[in-house]
């Protein structure tokens, strides 16, 4: 691999990193570089920060040096080091979920005028899923309710389990979560306790701790699941779209505005306004506006209004490099704080729109949601304005983009499936697993890490997943690489897929009805719609008579990088999935974290991770453990 090989597989980025280069303007690919040789400390976890006598670091062959100054072991700093990551993204995943569930209560007491519910289907089947009576009541009514119960979860005072777990779970696995006592009965009140637990001069017990960061785990797991379900009744359950992706989707002739961040709640404000506000882009001189689409805001919109993808986390900055991008709208989360300088360079408005997310110099544009249009509508006359100011002598976007066929939330999947088999459509899946034509389901999940080449690993693991038959769902930024990388069509199918998945593929697309071919890959949405996913593996489980941790499923995140893909990961293995990760993360300093996570988590709860930095080993690794899955329920049958 050559050096410019080794920064991405991504031929648009490629071309803005040379650009980067010319101009004298460093990216987080440079910065990435900058940070080598990583501090040995930190990069295995046994670096301790938690108290401010420290930082202490694990120096065994110094007398008095292979323990902290209060004398945590290598695996007490480890452990609570990982479980605080854990933490953090519990509380980024389950804060989003809070901020629906909020708005969606207003929708139902009529204080908001600018949203409403959008899928009575959905909030009906939501409803009955968690208890909540639908009979002979409006539909105000059972949105309140419903919306009430999700906000219960986050600061009931009553001892009950979380209510988005045990809807979602089957008996077995909450059998599993009640013998371990993993099992939560409240989201903010775990988030505290771990962090208390983890305090110093607090808990020592690596297991103890691992036990609390995976009870907060599935915090994190319940609030993505409301989240999900929640952003469903308030814009709508995607359906099948066909749209683009990759710099290429920017377009030179339009006023064009990237949404970037995770909350559904003004993305998709500003594409209802965009719509509505062509002329003012016209009367600007722009042929009309075009949004695009980062990070899980983008895929937000892509699923549910077939909002093209302009790129994925570590090639944010890229998009601004196009010179053609008059605006980007930031809500939270994957922002990188970067993208304020590099607007310096040329026309482009940044806007921060939430309370806990504000970049110096940017412009903050408080987003309150009794005005949500009209906050749309002020972001989207920002862009025209910028607009004016272009430069054309800056722009120079890739001409490279893909053809993408999105929108496969778990309905407009099993709507599909049910063409084939319209009484049992779960059973399309399971057929063509024992029939032997595909070895089993594998998720696609999290970021970007530049420890490896861009988009490097998630492309590599797929095209040999599905070389080996493996049908295959993503989300998040795995999926939006997949985007650009041609493997969200048809064209994809044809190319990677073996002999076993492409039967698979043929008999969908005989009866699918749609007007194009499936893609290789499911794109399930943006990272709380992992939850999507863990609906599906449910599903299987039941099918086939199954505990989840024997279904053929595994999870990938090839290029994990965010506290937010290790909560995900951690509740993966809480309810029975093993989890490969592609980038080694900060816990092998501990031989006995370390083991507790990849060996003994498999005997307790099915789930396990492991850690493969070369994609086509871990590919391999995922394949071998579906054969067993499959081999063993063989000889159980
Ligand atoms: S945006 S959490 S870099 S997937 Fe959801 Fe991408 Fe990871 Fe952020």
């Amino acid at each position: 691999m050559s050096e410019k090989e080794k920064r991405t597989v991504d031929v648009a980025a490629a071309q803005m990193l040379d650009k980067a280069q010319e101009i004298g303007f460093l990216t987080t690919f440079d910065r990435a570089k900058a940070q080598e040789p990583r501090c040995t400390f930190g990069n295995t976890g046994i670096c301790c920060r938690i108290c401010i006598q420290g930082p202490c670091r694990i120096l065994p062959k110094k007398p008095g040096g292979n323990k902290g100054i209060c004398g945590a072991a290598d695996y007490t700093i480890v452990a609570r080091n990982t479980v605080r990551y854990i933490a953090g993204g519990a509380s980024a995943h389950s804060d989003h979920g809070r901020h629906i569930a909020e708005t969606l209560l207003h929708v139902a007491e009529g204080k908001l005028k600018d949203y409403q519910v959008t899928d009575p289907d959905k909030l009906m089947r939501v409803a009955k899923k968690i208890g909540v009576e639908t009979e002979g009541r409006s539909v105000d009514d059972i949105t309140k309710d419903v919306a009430n119960a999700a906000l219960d979860e986050f600061g009931r005072m009553h001892e009950q389990d979380l209510t988005w777990i045990t809807s979602n779970c089957i008996d077995s696995r909450l059998a599993v979560l009640h013998n371990t006592t993993i099992m939560p009965t409240n989201i903010n009140l775990s988030i505290a306790q771990l962090l208390h637990q983890t305090h110093v001069g607090n808990d020592a017990d690596p297991v103890n701790i691992i036990f609390g960061g995976l009870k907060t785990a599935l915090c994190d797991y319940d609030g993505m699941a409301l989240a999900t379900d929640l952003s469903d009744i308030l814009f709508g359950t995607g359906v099948p779209v066909v749209t683009e992706a990759n710099l290429g989707a920017i377009k030179a002739d339009k006023v064009n505005i990237a949404v970037h961040g995770h909350n559904p709640l003004l993305s998709q404000m500003v594409v209802k306004a965009a719509r509505e506000m062509n002329d003012e882009a016209k009367a600007a001189g722009a042929s009309g506006i075009n949004i695009v689409g980062i990070c899980c805001t983008g895929n937000e919109v892509l699923t549910r209004e077939g909002v093209a993808i302009a790129t994925n986390f570590a090639t944010q900055e890229l998009a601004i490099l196009t010179g053609a991008m008059d605006a980007m709208v930031v809500d939270v989360q994957c922002i990188m704080p970067s993208l304020r300088s590099l607007a310096e360079c040329y026309h482009t408005k940044i806007v921060t729109t939430m309370p806990i997310m504000k970049i110096p110099g940017s412009y903050h544009l408080a987003f309150d949601e009794h005005h949500a249009i009209d906050s749309a509508k002020e972001i989207i006359r920002l862009a025209i304005d910028a607009y004016k100011n272009r430069d054309a002598a800056k722009v120079s976007i890739p001409d490279v983009k893909s053809t993408v066929v999105a929108g496969f939330t778990l309905e407009s999947l099993l709507n599909i499936f049910k063409k084939v088999n319209p009484d049992n459509p779960i059973r399309v899946l399971i057929d063509a697993i024992e029939a032997g034509e595909i070895k089993g389901v594998a998720l696609f999940a999290g970021c970007n890490n530049l420890k490896g080449p861009h988009d490097y690993n998630h492309l590599t693991v797929a095209q040999e997943l599905a070389k080996n038959d493996v049908f295959m769902v993503a989300t998040g930024c795995a999926a939006q690489c997949f985007g650009k990388e041609g493997l969200l069509n048809g064209e994809g199918v044809q190319k990677y897929a073996g002999e076993g998945l492409k039967k698979l593929f043929a008999r969908l697309n005989e009866k699918a009805g749609l007007t194009t071919e499936l893609p290789l890959v499911f794109h399930m949405g943006s990272c709380v719609d992992n939850s999507r996913a863990q609906e599906l593996v449910t599903l299987m489980a039941k099918e086939m008579g199954l505990d989840n941790a024997e279904v053929p499923y595994v999870a990938t995140a090839p290029e994990a990088m965010s506290e937010k893909a290790i909560a995900i990961g951690s509740w993966n293995v809480a309810l029975g999935n093993p989890v490969h990760v592609g980038v080694v993360p900060p816990i092998v300093g501990s031989t006995l974290v370390n083991d507790i996570v990849t060996k003994i988590a498999e005997d307790v709860f099915g789930g396990f991770f492991f850690w493969e930095t070369d994609p086509v080993k871990a590919a391999g690794k995922m394949v071998e453990i579906l054969e067993e899955r499959n081999w063993k329920n063989r000889i159980r049958a």
